[in-house]
C-alpha cells in the first residue's frame, strides 16, 4: 500500500464522468453522443476548473487577509505545457479521470492529444518560470506569476524539402482554451508617449496614448497543498472606438489602425533567446505587463482604498525579475509612488527598492538588454527622466565607495555621450534587494566577470539558486512508469513533494533485481517513444539501440555542430570499414530544436543536421547501427516523450557559456546518463552523482580562457585530428547536399577560421570519450546502475528546493499561515 500525498477527491469516477456530462450538455451544447475529443477535453478541463475554484478563492482571501509576503513573479515568459493533466493531478482527479472517459466512450490518449499546447516562451527561462510557479503553489506561497498572454506563441517549426527551418505562425488561441479566464472588469491603463509637463512644480506625463490590459488568468494549483496560485497573464485592447468617419469613406483599415496598434503589443512573442532585439515593440510589451502588473498588485492587496499607505508594500508583495526583461518595472514602481500616490524621492526609492530582485540567466554580454535613451524616452518619457536621476544617484553614491573613476564610468546605469544607452542588468542590480546566477558556477561568473564591478561595490547583494525542475510534470507526468517504480522502492510517492527523498534509492542500486526493473522500464519507455514517433513523425526509431538526445535551443555555444561533426565521423567510420560491424554499438542520435528566425548559422546548422539524416538514414551501409532523427517543432509534449527513453543525453556547451540548463536536470533525474562539459548545472549534477556516473570530457572555463588568450587557431585542430578533418571535409565537399559544395561554406569557414565556441578544440575530447560510453553501455546491468544513481541523487534538482533558496535567501516570506 502507498499513501498519497495528494487530496484525493471523493469525487468518484462515475460521478466525473457525470460532471464531465453536463459541462458537454451546458457549456458547449452537444451530447456525449456528439461529443469529439476535443469536446471532452474542454468539458473536462472545465469540470477541473470547478473542482479547483474553492481552493482559488480561499488562498487569495487568504493571502489578502494574511500577513504572509507574497511573491510576484514578473516573466516575459510562461512556457506552461499542456495543462490537463497537470491540473488533473493537482486536483487528485487523475484515476478518476481515465475511468471517466472511458465510461463516456472515449479513448484518454485522444482527450489529451486534443490539447494545444501553448507556446508562451522560447526555452530554458520560459520552462523555469512555470516550474516555478508550479513550486510556489505546492509549497503553499501566495503568489502571482506575471506576464503576457501572447496570441502567437513561439513559431510552430517545419523543415522544407532541403531540410531548413519554416517558421509557421502559432495561432494558438484559434483553438478552444479553457483554462483562461478573462476579467474585463479588472482590466488596467497602461500609457505611453507623450511628454512631461510641470504643473504647480509637479512633474506630470501627459501620455500620447494608452493600451487597454485585460488579465487572463490561469489557476496553478500546488500538488499536494490544497492551494491554488493565480498566473495573470495580460492582453491588450485597444480602447480606441472606430473612427466613424474613415470607416464611412470605407477606409477600413484606416479606421481600425488605432486598434491594431494597440492589439498588436500582446500579439506575438519574440522568437530570440539570448540576444535581445532593439525593437520598440518589445519595449512596449515589456511595459505593458510589468505597468499593469504594477497596478494589480496595488489593487489586490489594498481593496478598494484611495489612499493607501504604500510603505507597507514590500511586506505585502516582493517582485522577482525574471532576467531584464521586466526591469522597467523599477522606474514605473518609482512614478507610481511619487506621482500618483505623492511619495518623496527618498520614500519611492526605499519602497522600490525592497520590492525588486532580480535573476541573471545568462554569460553572454550580447544577451543583456541595452536600450537606447532615446527610445525610452519617446516611449516612456516620465521614465527616462526618473531612470536618469537613478544614475545620479548611483553615480553619486559610487563616488562615495570608490575612487576608481574609470570604474564609476563603466557602471554607469545610463551611458555617458551623445547617443546615451541605458543598461538594464545594471539597473536591475543598483535598483533591488538581491541579484542571483542560476547555477554555482554561473553566479560566481557573474561575480567574477559579467557584473564583477557591481559585485566589488554591492557585493552582499549578490547570491546563487541553482535552477530546478518540477517533479509533477517531468517524473510522475512525463515518466508514470519511472513513477511507479520509484514509488515501489521507496515504500511511499512523498517523494513527489521532497524529492531529497530520492536519496533512499541509492540502496537499492546494489540490488540486481531492483536495477533490472529500473533497466525495464526505460526499455518500456523507449519502446512507447518509438511508437509515438512513428504516429507523429513517421520515424522508424529501433527501441533497441541506444537513444543519444539533445535537445535545446539551437545555438551556437550549444555546439550542436559538435554532436552533428561527431556524428559524421561514426558515419565514416562504419562506411569505410574501419570499425568492424561487431564493434559498432547500434546507436539512435535524436535532435530536437528551434533556431531564431533570424539567426542564420543556427539554421545551417540544422539544415546539416536534417541532411546528415538523410544520407545516413538512407545508406544501407550504416542501417541498424546508426540513424539520426530530428523531430521538428520541438516542445514540451516532445520533451516529455523523448526525455523517458533516452539513454545518453547531450550537455556539450562550451564551458563558461551556458548559465545552467535545466534539460540536463531532467534527464538525470529520468535515468539517462550524461556527457557533458563542466559548464553551468553539469558542474553540481555531476558533484552530486558523482564523477564515475557522469561522462565528463572538454576544457574547462580556465582553458578556455587560456586558450582564448594565447590565439585560438581552428585550424591546427583541424589538421591534428583526421577524425575532425575527415568530417569537417564531407561538410565542405558535398556529401550532405547532393554534391553542393557551397551551401554549407559558412559553417565550414567559420570553424576553420573563427569558431569562437572552440567546438574543434574539444572535438577530440569528445571523441575519445564514446568509446568510454560504449563500453559501458555493453554492460547494460552497469549502465543502468549508474543511471539509477543519477535519479537517486538528482533531488537537489527540484524546483522546490530551488523555491525553497529563494524563499529562504531572497524573499524571506513562506507558505500561508506560517
Ligand atoms: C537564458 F539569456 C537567456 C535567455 O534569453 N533565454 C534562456 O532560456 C536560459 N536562457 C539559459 O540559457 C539556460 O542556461 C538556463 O538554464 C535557463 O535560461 C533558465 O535559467
Amino acid at each position: 500500500m502507498t499513501e498519497h500525498t495528494a487530496p484525493m477527491s471523493p469525487t468518484t469516477p462515475g460521478e466525473f464522468a457525470d460532471e464531465i456530462r453536463k459541462e458537454l450538455k451546458y457549456t458547449q451544447g452537444v451530447t456525449a453522443e456528439q461529443a469529439t475529443p476535443a469536446d471532452v477535453y474542454v468539458a473536462t478541463a472545465t469540470a477541473v476548473r470547478k473542482h479547483l475554484v474553492d481552493s482559488w478563492a480561499s488562498t487569495q482571501h487568504d493571502m489578502v487577509a494574511g500577513s504572509t509576503k507574497a511573491v510576484g513573479y514578473f516573466s516575459a515568459e510562461f512556457l506552461m505545457g499542456k495543462q490537463l493533466l497537470n491540473a488533473l493531478l493537482n486536483a487528485g482527479l487523475s484515476d478518476q479521470f481515465y475511468d471517466a472517459v472511458k465510461e463516456l466512450g472515449f479513448d484518454v490518449q485522444d482527450v489529451i492529444d486534443s490539447e494545444y499546447e501553448p507556446g508562451l516562451g522560447n526555452g530554458g527561462l520560459g520552462r523555469l518560470a512555470a516550474c516555478y510557479i508550479d513550486s510556489l503553489a505546492s509549497k503553499g506561497v501566495p503568489a502571482f506569476g506575471y506576464g503576457i498572454q501572447y496570441r502567437y506563441g513561439i513559431f510552430k517549426q517545419e523543415f522544407d524539402e532541403q531540410g531548413a527551418q519554416v517558421e509557421r505562425p502559432d495561432y494558438w488561441l484559434a483553438n478552444e482554451e479553457p483554462w483562461g479566464h478573462i476579467d474585463y472588469n479588472r482590466s488596467q491603463r497602461v500609457n505611453y508617449g507623450g511628454s512631461v509637463v510641470e504643473e504647480n512644480g509637479k512633474k506630470v506625463w501627459k501620455p500620447a496614448w494608452s493600451v487597454r490590459a485585460v488579465p487572463v488568468d490561469y489557476m496553478v494549483p500546488g500538488y499536494a497543498s490544497g492551494r491554488v496560485n493565480t498566473l495573470r497573464l495580460w492582453s491588450a485592447k485597444s480602447y480606441d472606438e472606430f473612427d466613424l468617419l474613415a470607416f464611412n469613406k470605407s477606409e477600413y483599415v484606416d479606421a481600425v489602425k488605432p486598434q491594431v496598434a494597440a492589439e498588436n503589443i500582446s500579439k506575438i512573442l519574440y522568437p530570440e533567446d539570448s540576444t535581445p532585439q532593439g525593437k520598440a515593440l518589445r519595449l512596449e510589451q515589456q511595459y505593458f505587463f510589468v505597468a499593469a502588473s504594477i497596478q494589480d498588485a496595488i489593487r489586490v492587496f489594498y481593496p478598494g482604498e484611495e489612499n493607501p499607505d504604500l510603505t507597507t508594500f514590500p511586506s505585502k508583495i516582493c517582485f522577482q525579475l525574471n532576467d531584464t526583461h521586466p526591469v522597467i518595472g523599477i522606474p514605473e514602481l518609482m512614478r507610481v509612488l511619487i506621482d500618483e500616490y505623492g511619495y518623496d524621492w527618498d520614500t519611492a526609492w526605499s519602497i522600490t527598492n525592497k520590492s525588486f530582485n532580480y535573476t541573471c540567466h545568462t554569460l553572454l554580454p550580447e544577451a543583456l538588454e541595452v536600450w537606447s535613451a532615446k527610445l525610452i524616452g519617446e516611449l516612456l518619457p516620465r521614465h527616462l527622466e526618473i531612470i536618469n536621476k537613478i544614475n545620479e544617484q548611483f553615480v553619486a553614491e559610487l563616488g562615495t565607495k570608490t575612487n576608481d573613476s574609470a570604474k564609476i564610468d563603466r557602471m554607469r546605469i545610463v551611458t555617458d555621450g551623445e547617443d546615451p544607452q541605458v543598461h538594464m542588468a545594471y539597473l536591475a542590480t543598483y535598483g533591488g534587494l538581491h541579484v542571483n546566477g542560476v547555477a554555482a558556477l554561473h553566479s560566481q561568473l557573474l561575480k567574477d566577470v559579467t557584473l564583477r564591478d557591481f559585485s566589488d561595490v554591492y557585493g552582499d547583494k549578490f547570491t546563487n539558486v541553482t535552477n530546478g525542475v518540477t517533479p509533477r510534470r517531468f517524473i510522475r507526468i512525463a515518466n508514470p512508469r519511472l513513477s511507479a517504480l520509484i514509488t515501489e522502492g521507496l515504500g511511499t510517492d512523498r517523494w513527489l513533494s521532497d524529492l531529497d527523498m530520492l536519496e533512499g534509492l541509492v540502496p537499492l542500486a546494489k540490488d540486481d533485481e531492483f536495477v533490472k526493473k529500473f533497466a525495464a522500464v526505460k526499455q518500456a519507455n523507449k519502446v512507447a517513444f518509438s511508437n509515438y514517433a512513428k504516429r507523429e513523425y513517421d520515424f522508424d526509431i529501433d527501441p533497441n539501440t541506444m537513444v543519444n538526445s539533445m535537445i535545446k535551443r539551437l545555438h551556437e555555444y550549444k555546439r550542436q555542430s559538435l554532436k552533428i561533426l561527431s556524428v559524421i565521423s561514426q558515419y565514416a567510420d562504419i562506411k569505410s570499414g574501419k570499425v568492424s560491424a561487431d564493434d559498432i554499438l547500434p546507436r539512435t542520435v535524436v535532435f530536437g530544436a528551434k533556431a531564431a528566425p533570424g539567426y542564420k548559422m543556427a539554421k545551417l546548422t540544422i539544415q546539416l543536421i536534417n541532411n546528415v539524416a538523410r544520407v545516413v538514414n538512407n545508406d544501407p551501409d550504416v542501417k541498424g547501427k546508426l540513424a539520426v532523427y530530428y523531430p521538428w517543432n520541438y516542445n514540451i509534449r516532445l520533451a516529455q516523450h523523448l526525455i523517458p527513453a533516452t539513454d545518453l543525453d547531450e550537455q556539450i556547451s562550451q564551458a563558461g557559456k551556458e548559465a545552467s540548463g535545466t534539460g540536463n536536470m531532467k534527464f538525470a533525474l529520468n535515468g539517462a546518463m550524461t556527457v557533458g562539459t563542466l559548464d553551468g548545472a553539469n558542474v553540481e549534477i555531476r558533484e552530486r552523482v558523482g564523477a564515475e556516473n557522469f561522462f565528463l570530457f572538454g576544457m574547462t572555463v580556465d582553458e578556455v580562457e587560456a586558450l582564448y588568450a594565447k590565439g585560438y587557431e581552428p585550424k591546427s585542430y583541424y589538421e591534428a585530428d583526421p577524425r575532425l578533418k575527415q568530417a569537417v571535409d564531407m561538410v565542405a565537399d558535398g556529401t550532405f547536399s547532393e554534391g553542393d559544395k557551397g551551401l554549407y561554406e559558412p559553417l565550414v569557414t567559420d570553424w576553420l577560421n573563427k569558431d569562437y565556441f572552440m567546438t574543434l578544440a574539444d572535438f577530440s575530447a569528445y571523441m575519445d570519450i564514446q568509446g568510454e560510453i560504449e563500453t559501458l553501455y555493453r554492460e547494460p546491468l552497469e549502465w543502468s546502475r549508474k543511471a539509477l544513481l543519477n535519479v537517486a541523487n538528482s533531488g537537489f534538482f527540484s524546483s522546490d528546493r530551488a523555491i525553497d533558496d529563494y524563499l529562504r535567501d531572497i524573499w524571506e516570506t513562506g507558505p500561508l499561515g506560517e
